[in-house]
């Protein structure tokens, strides 16, 4: 399958993040990316770079004001001090309840909180690079499809699906899911679907497209009672207004089985066909594997070809987003298992 893929992902590498109040290194990172390439490259899969500018599509998706934070935050940050070229910046306050988010606070530190959900999104000098390069990689993939091409894959980092239209969060900054469906509908395809199987619910994506009916959003995704992003994902969100009945939620508990999972894909996989969507996109986490270190779901390696195969069988133009997946050694090669069980059946 034809992958996008930019060297530029290197130039995110958070040095660590917190877990439990101590300093961890980051579950994203770097070889994460290495792995997909490794596997893609041994099993005949060609990589292209990203070729399509991202920048007016983004806007269609995210609030200029959080674009623009997100373009000039590290020079912003270094602003404060010489000394900040090597540490990352964490947000320590956030507008909750009763606070307001509508006016941008001048403090660096209360801008960073004013856009993040957590403060588990470290940020470094070449995020903004990084991040771009994988919303040139969603356009490119959704620009392929209109040429023909029936199946893209964007072997890209840092993920994306917990971004909202103005935060970042989840390790991700900017919604490359979102990019995609946003510039499949540009190609003015009425109707596109959007299937989220990373292990978190795709808070970002749902809330981008929550109020239309022209993108359906379907997640499965472990409860969020007990699981990250928390305060998002739950069966009875089913959209707003005009996007009512195009929103589903299909929460799982921490520990459900591969078989009861695949029967949540076939319920999903059924929406998508309801919807007569046009053309699809995959926010493709892997961190439902078994040995992923944060999460807890229990698919194996042959489980990510059947996911393939299912997803196939929908029978649409379909764009894979690469989102989690913190096993890293395993997932260059349940990601590929992924590509292939899609286009061998
Ligand atoms: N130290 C995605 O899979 N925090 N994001 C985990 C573990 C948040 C995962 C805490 C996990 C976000 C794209
Ligand atoms: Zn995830």
């Amino acid at each position: 399958m034809i992958t996008f893929f930019s060297d530029s992902h290197v130039l995110h590498a958070p040095e660590y993040e917190f877990y439990r109040g101590q300093r961890v290194p980051c579950f994203e990172n770097p070889s994460r990316a290495d792995y997909v390439r490794q596997q893609l490259l041994s099993r005949g899969h060609a990589l292209r770079t990203p070729d399509v500018d991202s920048t007016d599509v983004l806007k269609q998706v995210h609030s200029t004001r959080y674009l623009q934070f997100l373009q000039t935050a590290w020079a912003q940050w270094l602003a404060l001090g010489a000394g900040n070229a090597d540490v990352q910046p964490f947000p320590s306050v956030w507008p909750v309840r009763s606070l307001r988010s509508d006016v941008e606070p001048d403090n660096f530190i209360a801008k960073l909180g004013l856009y993040s959900m957590d403060n588990g999104t470290p940020m470094v000098a070449g995020t903004w690079a990084a991040v771009k390069a994988g919303a040139d990689a969603a356009a490119s993939a959704a620009a392929l499809l209109a040429q023909g091409e029936r199946a893209v894959f964007c072997a890209t980092r840092p993920p994306g699906h917990h971004a909202g239209a103005d935060f970042m969060g989840g390790y991700c900054f900017v919604n490359h899911a979102a990019v995609a469906a946003q510039a499949l509908i540009n190609q003015s395809r009425q109707r596109v679907a959007i299937v989220d199987v990373d292990y978190h619910h795709g808070n970002g994506t749902q809330s981008i497209f929550y109020e239309r009916s022209d993108v359906l959003f379907v997640s499965i995704h472990g409860s969020p009672l007990t699981e990250y992003p928390f305060y998002l994902g739950h069966a009875d969100e089913l959209g707003e207004g005009a996007g009512e009945g195009f929103n589903l939620n299909l929460p799982l508990p921490a520990g459900t089985s591969a078989d009861t999972w695949f029967e949540a894909l076939e319920t999903a996989c059924r929406r998508v066909a309801q919807h007569g969507a046009q053309a699809l996109v995959v926010s493709l986490g892997l961190d439902t594997f078994a040995g992923d270190p944060i999460s807890k779901f229990s698919l194996q390696s042959p489980d990510y070809t059947r996911l393939g195969q299912r997803i196939a069988r929908l029978g649409l133009p379909t764009i894979f987003i690469l989102e989690g997946g913190y096993a890293a050694q395993e997932l260059g090669v349940n990601a590929v298992n992924v590509l292939e069980g899609f286009e061998h059946g």
